[in-house]
């Protein structure tokens, strides 16, 4: 995506309904996708009014028209069952801030999309995970998600990324950049591609199944980063399950294996020490259980059978999508530097070899809590 320039943004501002005065206004966050600013308000005497603003990433999605069709479907469903729970709704989704002509986006005159939220206030993000009690947490928030949208009708959704985890179709798209390889990176990363090529039967787990028609398909996450969450400050608790940009018809692997490849890590998803990188069962129980304790009544033993291998799957996923965004120059992914998503290759690909040795235990940790649940 282009720069962002400062006319560009302030065009942004004056579209949406805010009320008082701009005070503040700064980058947030730290998103691989969408371009995040919280801005300041001071409204007369009611105080400080924070929001959120963000540049929605065309290149990744689309069709950002269909995306907020999604999120405000998903959002206005939440929080009947939020409120019905006497819960906060303020608090406990995302509320989105129409534009003056009272739509959910606004396309500036470059052609760009913008959207505004609610800010939440008194919660943070993480993007590591601190205690067991805290992916344990997360694990019960995305876990709640899935089982609050088991009854959205999931054929109203647009899918806002197409094959988003068709691994089969990542592997081909991968493998079409190596052929092409137009930036010349290819040579370079021969290991890396020998890894991808040895190991594409296992990471492609999913196809088979899902072509056999073994796997219900249900409304998932599909981005289930722990800084996908917000915690309440003073409770510690998960309070709100955010970024639902990629809330489509998936697995449940999909969420379980994506959370695990992220935050069960014994390193940062880009760190350089991939020889320190590999799945922390130590916490990964914690996620089993929360999200287990969520989900178990609604799934089948076919789909739990799959958990364990799902974060392989998914590491081994996430890292084609590096080495190919890598290869093709980095189009995707915001980078801070030139290595950046070799770095990241790397580290998933040092994760993924050590799921495999310990692909047993990561079983019979998911069938425990199965057990216990269901
Ligand atoms: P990206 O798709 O780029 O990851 P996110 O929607 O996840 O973008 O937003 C980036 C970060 O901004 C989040 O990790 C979170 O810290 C913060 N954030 C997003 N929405 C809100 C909100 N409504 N209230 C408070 N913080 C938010
Ligand atoms: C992106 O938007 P963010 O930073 O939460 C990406 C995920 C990847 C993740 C890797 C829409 O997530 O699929 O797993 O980066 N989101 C999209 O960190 O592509
Ligand atoms: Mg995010």
């Amino acid at each position: 995506m282009r720069a962002i320039t400062e006319q560009q943004k302030q065009e942004a501002i004056a579209a949406f309904a805010y009320e008082g005065t701009l005070i503040a206004d700064t980058v947030y966050g730290s998103g691989h996708i969408n371009d995040t600013f919280r801005l300041t308000f001071a409204v007369g005497n009611m105080g400080d009014l924070d929001v959120i603003l963000q540049r929605m990433n065309a290149d990744a999605f689309p069709h950002p028209e269909q995306l907020m069709e999604n999120i405000a479907g998903v959002t206005g469903f939440l929080k009947k069952k939020i409120i019905a729970r006497g819960g906060d709704p303020e608090r406990e989704t995302l509320n989105i801030i129409p534009t003056v002509d009272n739509k959910p986006y606004y396309r500036d005159t470059n052609g760009d999309y913008w959207r505004s939220y609610r800010f939440i206030t008194g919660a943070s993000s993480f993007d590591q995970v601190e205690t067991p009690q805290q992916f344990y947490e997360s694990a019960v928030a995305f876990g709640s998600f899935q089982r609050l949208l088991a009854d959205y009708p999931a054929e109203t959704l647009h899918e806002t990324i197409p094959g988003f985890h068709d691994t089969r179709a990542r592997f081909a798209a991968f493998e079409k950049a190596v052929r092409e390889d137009v930036v010349g990176r290819a040579a370079e990363v021969q290991k890396e591609i020998a890894f991808f090529l040895e190991r594409k039967e296992t990471a492609c787990y999913f196809a088979g199944r899902l072509d056999r028609g073994e796997l219900p398909i249900r409304v998932t996450h599909n981005d289930t980063k722990i800084n996908n969450v917000l915690f309440d400050e003073e409770t510690r608790k998960a309070l709100v399950v955010i970024d639902l940009d990629t809330v489509m018809p998936g697995l449940v692997g999909h969420d379980f294996g994506d959370a695990i490849r992220f935050a069960a890590n014994f390193v940062e998803e880009d760190s350089p020490r991939a020889d320190k990188a590999g799945v922390n069962l130590n916490v990964y129980w914690a996620f089993a259980e929360g999200f287990l304790k969520e989900t178990a009544a609604t799934l089948t033993p076919r789909e739990v059978e799959t958990l364990g291998l799902s974060c392989f799957a998914l590491a081994c996923e996430l890292a084609t999508r590096f080495l190919d965004d890598y290869i093709v120059g980095d189009k995707y992914f915001k980078i801070k530097n030139a290595e950046h998503n070799l770095v990241r290759t790397r580290c998933q690909i040092a994760l993924a070899k050590d799921m495999l040795l310990k692909i047993d235990a990561m079983n019979a940790i998911v069938m425990d809590y199965y057990n216990r649940y269901r």
